[in-house]
This record gives structure tokens, sequence and C-alpha cells, in this order.
């Protein structure tokens, strides 16, 4: 077993600072594998191989040549009760940089290797304590940027996707085994469960797999927020909407037509999401090279956004380039917002979007009610719920993907009298498949590339 392109030995100890650098109240120092105790035990002032598990002791660290290092409380927790499954001994010493490194090397010359990034959570995987989904969780856990992602993360750390994928596990193999007396006893077989009703089952799993693979689109939007682009013609006040928006004056206002010759980003908050706001330059016929550019870069960004702001002067009637331009937008992604409905003069709108908002960016009304739909336009079927399991990670998307394949591949094998012992390929892949997701038969290039993105001391 290769761990990030090094040999990997089970039970080899390893050690890394676990606190982020900088200066804190408290630093800790991880050391964990068979080794853990006795490094500590060179150490450490007191008797740490008398010590019970989940106990803590204040002492002092102290060189190999006897040298105080630093006073610290060093805490035990033995075996399968460790995060790691392994001895784990971890000393809380001052939260310096320097001093902390100065623990770290005292540690090192007592015999265990740094560890590498993720490696704690590497032999949680190897030593059973967390599957690999729940693995791929911890970092999410720590990197999660809204309360939405939190939530997700913990669902997948509990368990729950791994519970969804071991039913499903479970249910197939159920079939396999149905399967496999047909083609062992073609004469009783169909007494164990009809063609039907195989069918009817592998129909249910395979929906169910489906409804998993859905929630990724809430899934990624809660992992990695939300694009939104405001886009129109020059002088609607798309940038006069970015610094409401943002309540700060962000990108420069004016009444030339113009004004904003290139992308402008920021990032906000709504609703607990991390939505990431793109001013664009208005869209117009022009032959002027930067502003054609310009334009250019406005466009893109209309086809990267996950949701655009369609900017009109709710004083004008609609324009030719608005028109054209209304004509490209994907309504199920576009907000038409009316904009300057402060001013006495309203042209009439017809147009059939689903989502149309009348603001005004100057005096700040109906910004609410944008922000409402903006909510609504971004969750098909409203905000996930605390406790729902989102598929937040592509490479589960992915192979949950290939599992569905291969069960429709079985569904239409039956169906269209393929004999059972020809469906067994596809059985096989999809219960492969639905393994990676928790991490069983899976390449160690794969295994490495997961945890390379760890944080060393994770
Ligand atoms: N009355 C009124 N004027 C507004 C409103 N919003 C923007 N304006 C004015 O409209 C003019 C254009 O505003 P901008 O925000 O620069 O418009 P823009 O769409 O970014 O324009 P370009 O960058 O040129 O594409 C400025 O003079 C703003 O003060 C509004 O809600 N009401
Ligand atoms: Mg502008």
């Amino acid at each position: 077993m290769e761990f990030i392109h090094q040999p990997y030995q089970p039970g080899e100890t390893i050690t890394a600072i676990a606190t982020p650098p900088g200066e804190g109240g408290v630093a800790i120092i991880r050391i964990s594998g068979k080794e853990a105790i006795s490094a500590a035990s060179k150490i450490f002032s007191g008797p740490v191989h008398s010590y019970k598990t989940h106990t803590a002791h204040f002492g002092q660290i102290r060189n190999l040549a006897g040298a105080h290092i630093d006073d610290v409380l060093l805490f035990v927790m033995l075996g399968k009760r460790s995060y790691t499954g392994e001895d784990t001994v971890e000393i809380h010493c001052h939260g310096g940089s320097l001093i902390t490194r100065r623990v770290l090397e005292t540690v090192l010359a007592a015999g265990p290797r740094t560890a590498r990034p993720g490696e704690f959570t590497f032999k949680a995987y190897m030593n059973g304590k967390l599957d690999l989904a729940q693995a791929e969780a911890v970092q999410q856990l720590i990197g999660a940027k809204n309360e939405h992602a939190l939530d997700a993360a913990e669902n997948i750390l509990k368990g729950a996707l791994s519970k969804k994928i071991t039913t499903f596990q479970k249910d197939l193999t159920l079939i396999a085994a149905i399967l496999e007396a047909w083609v062992d006893f073609p004469e009783e077989g169909l007494e164990f469960a009809s063609m039907e009703e195989v069918c009817q089952q592998l129909e249910q799993t395979k929906q169910q797999m489906q409804q998993l693979v859905e929630t990724f689109h809430d899934g990624r939007i809660v992992q990695e927020g939300i694009s939104l682009c405001l886009i129109g013609s020059p002088n609607v006040g798309k940038s006069s909407l970015m610094n409401a928006l943002l309540d700060k004056d962000r990108a420069i206002v004016s009444e030339i037509p113009g004004t904003t010759r290139d992308l402008l980003e920021d990032h906000m908050r709504l609703n607990g999401l991390n939505l990431r706001l793109i001013d664009t330059a208005g869209i117009r016929h022009s032959t002027e090279i930067v502003e054609q550019e310009g334009i250019r870069r406005s466009r893109r960004a209309m086809t990267d956004a996950d949701l655009i702001l369609f900017v009109l002067d709710a004083g004008k009637a609609l324009n030719s380039d608005e028109e054209t331009l209304m004509k490209q937008l994907p309504s199920k992604k576009t907000i038409v917002v009316r904009n300057k409905i402060d001013l006495p003069h309203q042209a009439s709108l017809e147009i059939d979007f689903l989502h149309v908002v009348n603001i005004s960016a100057k005096e700040k009304t109906g910004l609410d009610q944008l922000r409402h739909t903006i909510d609504q336009v971004i969750w098909e079927h409203g905000p996930p719920a605390r406790d729902e399991v989102l598929i937040t990670n592509i490479r589960h998307k992915e192979a949950l993907m290939q599992a569905i394949i291969a069960c429709s591949g079985l569904i239409t094998g039956l169906q269209t009298g393929v004999s059972p012992e020809f469906l067994a390929f596809d059985m096989r892949q999809c219960l492969n498949e639905l393994g990676k997701i928790i991490g069983v038969n899976i390449t160690e290039d794969i295994l490495s590339a997961i945890f390379s993105t760890f944080c060393i001391g994770k």
C-alpha cells in the first residue's frame, strides 16, 4: 500500500503540529502509532507507560539531553479508542510558533517521523475507524464556508451517506444471490422471486440512487457557493445594484454609459450561502476596441454564472440590444431586475420571464424582495434540511452515476431476456462503483490524491 507515493507501514509512528500556524493560547502536537507511548515517555516528566486511556497529565517536556523545553498537558488515547485507531498522545503546549516547533523537534528526536498531509485520518481509514466518505467529510468539515456546508459534512461524517450506500449494496447483493440461484438451479430458482419482482426491486434501488445523485445540485451550491452575474445595457444601474447589494461603494457609478469596462468581483453572504457577485460592462453595439473586449467578457461571465440578474431601466422601453439579449438568456437561471422605479415615468414591460423584481438601487428599495427571489431561484426545492444527506463531492457523484448506468444495464438485460449469468458483469460493476464511495476496492492512486488535499496534522 502506498500513501502519497510512499510505502505505507501500518502502525508506523507519526507526529505533526495539529493546530494552525501562528500564535495562539495553546498548540497541539499529535503523536500516533505503535511507538507513541514510548516516544512520549522519553521526553515527558511523568510515567507515560502507566497512564490510563483518555486521561490528561500535567508535566514537562525535556529534550533527550534533559533540558527543559515547555510545561505542557499530555493526553493519552490508547488503541482502538483513539481517532486513528492506534495509540495516540497529544501534547498541549504553549501556542507560540517557536516554542511549538521546539516541542515538535523534541518529539521527532524521540523517534516518530513527520506525518504526511491527512495521515492521521488515513490511519483512521486504514484501521476501519472511518470509511472513505467519512474521511473526506473530515476535510469538508474543516473547510466548511457556511452553515449548510457544515451540516452537510457533519451528516456524512456521522455516516448518513455510508448508510445509504451500504443499503444499496445490501439490496443489490440480495438480487445477485437470486440471479445466481436462477443460474445454479434453473428449475427451482424462480421460486425465490419472479423476474418481475427482481426488476421492480432493481428499479426501486436505481430510483433511490438517482434521488441521491440529484442532491448534487444543492450539494455543489453548499460546497462552492454561487456566482451571480449582473448583465444589461449600459447605464441601467448594474454597478449601482452591485454596490447596493454589497452595501459598500465597490464599483464606479456614473451617468456616462460604458462606465464599467471590465469584470468586477466581490463576495457576499445571502441566507447562509456564499455568493460571488460579478459586475459587467454594459452590452451594446460598439466599435471601440476596449469596450468590445469588455462586452466579450460580459457575455462569457453570463454563460459561466450560476445565476443572472438581467438589469433593465424601468423608465425606458426595451432597446434592440436588450431584445436580442433576452432571447439568449436561460430563463431558468435569470431574474429580470427592473431598476430605477423611483423615476416618475415608467415604461410598460411585456416579457415572459418567471422572475421579475422591481427595485431602485438608488433608493435601496425592493432589495429584500430581490434577495428573496435569488434564494428561491438558487434552491429548486427550498434550502436543504439540516439532516438531509447531500452529495457534495464530485467523486461520489461520478461513482453513483456509473452505478446507475450499470443498474439500468441490468434491468434492460433482464427485460430483454438476457440470461442471468451474462448480467454478472453489470452487477459487479454496480457494486464496485458503490464501493468506491466508501473506499472498498479503491486504488492507491485515488487514495493518495484524496488525502494529499488534507492539511498536515489532520
Ligand atoms: N434614479 C435612479 N438612478 C439610478 C438608479 N440606479 C442607478 N442610477 C443612475 O444611473 C446611472 C448609471 O448607473 P451605473 O450603476 O453606473 O450603471 P451601469 O449599468 O453600471 O452602467 P455601465 O457601467 O455603463 O454599463 C448613474 O447616474 C446612477 O446614479 C436608480 O435606482 N434610480
Ligand atoms: Mg457599471
